[in-house]
């Protein structure tokens, strides 16, 4: 391909002359038509991976190296005195995702592509995202995201369908993004959206009228549902993603001429996590309208559809009342009510009921029901679901439950992120871990060698030079390059207890002012969102916000303690942060955390983890050894069994222990309170001492000797380089290429 003609064509000039912005619209041009030219993968069955969630990031890079061209690319501009990385600016990153879940959907449809697998992914198109955040007065304020431009990914397919609300007909419009897999064919990203959207409808902030449907239906990603009306702007959501995708799913099978009664021999159904899960009852209900009685069409429904299970948090688990359900979609309640009816008649136990007896119904328990798969997503998480969570399903259906350790793809998250890592380990080893992950383990072989080892540090180095002229650029933050790096990025929720690490803070701080002076000043990075409407988390932003400006103001403190509340963090944030990093904070209390995939992200990259035994922690342990890993807090079933017993409290670990005294009641400080919001700090310091859910205070003093620990460990360079190498050896196992191959040997059998 002559690319400099092609971009030359496109820009209606010479390549120099053009700004990054023309530049970037013409390379988008030519990657989507490249993607077109594509083969798309095909078979006699097909996966259909449904989700609310695609946190797919920029695509630019990306789909460059899953095409092969990204260093042509990348030389053809150089050539003409312009900078790939900076192009890549322009690029908006689109927010169809909260976080984990979102991320690892991208993650699986690149895999699903790079395997040559015949697979979609279906979803809706936010046109807001989640929300933009931005810090002011060291608080979070929520702003929209827009990203659709008049040129995108998106292309309109034309298809549309009918869907029937109680009140009103929707008509939908599919638009696809194309997802061309690593040197193999192309796959479809599905979004569904609306015609009749108004943007105008979004005056301050993220505000809107939540009742009017078919103005709203698709501006943002669970817009705040705290409240009725989100609420049941998330069920119009939902079962809008479910009838299009359902309705598209039967469309294709006409279109190959198959037989629906053996629709799943052709097609396997995905739900990721209960977002989707009316596609049950809608796949019945359409079903019958082709004439199939109720009995077959449950049982042709239930061979075709898998239930992928993603947090034990009871409030995570969506239970929607039935006048909800019935005020938005009455076609399908005489279909989940004819599900119920079936299972209590087999099954006496409350607890595996779709309608309990307030009235609501648990989404989760219809696809337990009525799939034929039940996946958590590491071992520990799976574990958990079958002898605890889910035991009652357990029982009556031990054949359905599985284990699907998750994964990420190393494109994004090695070559794309860390190009010079990546270029090194092929110098090492060769390049065909790019295929094949395990191959990294060749890198073993090196963990002794000095002159390896000490390359690594100088990448990481390196990596952290960039992510400080970055923060530089973005934030108009001042990070010392040499620092230690301690990252902890992730949603806000007080079980992944970002609180702790604050408490850290405040002890190093302390410290620090008594004359302890660490060997090496340590920069402690925080990157993450809160819900609208969860006031804790968003007290915990404030409480890291006013101790990074109160460091930042303390020129006794600051040479050897910063701390860092990066804005907005996202999937490019992400990719900046990772490469960078030392220490990879992993501390959700033990049972929470269902996996973690930025854990997998950090290791890959060759940073140490700090973890609780908790989801792929686990994992991550088993692979890499007690000596290449940090360990602390109690476990999983000492957890559980303080849940069961009521057996933990706070206020006695506050009251029995001078430390931890010391350090909560820091947070209501003069020093902290001059800073910052009496009303946020304080609701937060009674919360720990009162509550803490997430028992904060019963691990806290084990973190902190463990941390300390690390940054002793982390003095002697070699000792610590070691660790890194056989981190970044041991990471293949968490490609998503493996998990990806898993679910189809195991589940899709496509
Ligand atoms: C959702 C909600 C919504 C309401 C309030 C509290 C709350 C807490 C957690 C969640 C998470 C829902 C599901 C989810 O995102 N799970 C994440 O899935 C990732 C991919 O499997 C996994 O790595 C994360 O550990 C898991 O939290």
């Amino acid at each position: 391909m002559d690319l400099t003609r092609k971009l030359e064509e496109r820009l209606g000039g010479a390549i120099e002359a053009a700004d990054n912005v023309a530049v970037y619209y013409a390379l988008l041009g030519i990657t989507k038509e490249l993607c077109a030219d594509k083969l798309e993968n095909a078979g006699p069955k097909k996966v259909y991976y449904i989700s609310a969630e695609f946190l797919i990031g920029k695509l630019l890079s990306n789909n460059l190296i899953n095409l092969g061209l990204f260093q042509e690319v990348q030389d053809v501009l150089a050539a003409h005195g312009k900078n790939l990385s900076e192009i890549e600016e322009v690029e908006p990153e689109p927010s169809l995702g909260n976080g984990g879940l979102g991320r690892l959907a991208a993650c699986f449809m690149d895999s699903i592509a790079t395997l040559g697998l015949n697979g979609a992914g279906i979803g809706l198109n936010y046109h807001y995202g989640l929300f933009r955040q931005m810090l002011e007065g060291n608080k979070q304020k929520e702003v929209k995201n827009p990203w659709i431009e008049k040129e995108s990914w998106l292309v309109n397919t034309g298809i549309q369908f009918p869907v029937q609300f109680r009140n009103f007909t929707l008509t939908s419009r599919l638009y696809d993004i194309d997802v061309p897999g690593y040197e193999s064919g192309v796959n479809k990203l599905h979004l569904f959206d609306v015609d009749t959207l108004d943007e105008h409808m979004v005056q301050d902030g993220i505000n809107f009228d939540k009742k009017d449907i078919q103005k709203n239906l698709t501006l943002f990603l669970y817009p705040d549902d705290s409240d009725r009306e989100g609420q049941l702007l998330r069920i119009y959501q939902q079962y809008f993603m479910v009838s299009n995708g359902a309705q598209l799913i039967l469309k294709e099978m006409d279109e190959h001429g198959y037989d629906v009664h053996l629709l799943h021999e052709h097609a396997v159904i995905q739900i990721n996590d209960t977002h989707p899960s009316m596609v049950i009852p809608e796949l019945i209900r359409l079903l019958g309208e082709r004439g199939i009685g109720f009995d077959e069409a449950v049982e042709i429904v239930s061979k075709t559809c898998a239930y992928t299970n993603h947090t034990i948090l009871a409030e995570a688990l969506e239970k929607w009342p039935l006048d909800y359900l019935e005020e938005v979609v009455p076609q399908l309640m005489p279909i989940i009510e004819k599900l119920d009816d079936k299972v209590k008649a087999a099954y006496s136990d409350p607890r595996t009921a779709i309608i309990d007896h307030e009235g609501r119904v648990h989404m989760a328990n219809m696809d337990i029901h009525y799939g034929f798969s039940v996946n958590g997503v590491a071992a520990l998480h799976t574990e958990i679901l079958k002898n605890s969570e889910l035991k009652p399903f357990y029982d009556i259906y031990p054949e359905k439950f599985n284990n699907k350790t998750n994964g990420i793809t190393f494109r994004r998250w090695l070559m794309h992120c860390d190009p010079k890592l990546s270029a090194y380990i092929t110098e090492l080893i060769g390049d065909a871990w790019k295929k094949n992950a395990a191959g990294l383990e060749k890198l073993v072989k090196f963990a002794d060698d000095e002159t390896v080892l000490q390359h690594l540090l100088d990448i990481k180095q390196e990596n952290k030079q960039n992510l400080c002229s970055y923060l530089k650029e973005t934030q108009g933050i001042d990070v010392s390059e040499d620092a230690v790096f301690d990252i902890q990025i992730k949603r806000l929720h007080e079980y992944k207890r970002q609180q702790m690490n604050a408490l850290y803070v405040i002890y190093k701080y302390k410290q620090i002012k008594a004359g302890h002076i660490p060997k090496k000043p340590i920069t402690i990075v925080f990157g993450a969102k809160a819900a609208p409407a969860y006031t804790l988390a968003k007290d915990i932003i404030h409480l890291i916000c006013c101790l990074q400006q109160l460091i930042e103001q303390d020129p006794q403190v600051r040479p050897h303690l910063q701390v860092v509340m990066v804005e907005n963090y996202n999937v490019t944030k992400a990719s900046k942060l990772i490469p960078a990093c030392d220490i990879s904070e992993q501390i959700s209390l033990a049972s929470k955390e269902a996996s973690g995939t930025g854990n997998m992200k950090f290791m890959l990259n060759g940073a140490v983890t700090l973890g609780t035994m908790d989801g792929a922690n686990v994992e991550i342990h088993d692979l890499v050894g007690d000596d290449n890993i940090y360990i602390f807090g109690k476990a999983s079933e000492e957890v559980i069994r303080l849940y069961e017993t009521r057996g933990y409290s706070s206020r006695a670990f506050y009251d029995g222990d001078s430390l931890i005294e010391e350090l909560v009641d820091f947070i209501i400080s003069k020093e902290l309170i001059k800073i910052g919001d009496p009303e946020n700090l304080c609701r937060l310091y009674k919360e720990l001492i009162n509550k803490d859910w997430f028992m904060t205070l019963l691990d806290i003093k084990e973190y902190i000797a463990v941390k300390d620990r690390m940054l002793d460990d982390y003095m002697d360079r070699m000792v610590w380089a070691k660790k890194m190498l056989v981190n970044i050896a041991k990471a293949g196992y968490f490609s998503s290429d493996r998990t990806i191959a898993e679910y189809n040997r195991d589940i899709w059998k496509l």
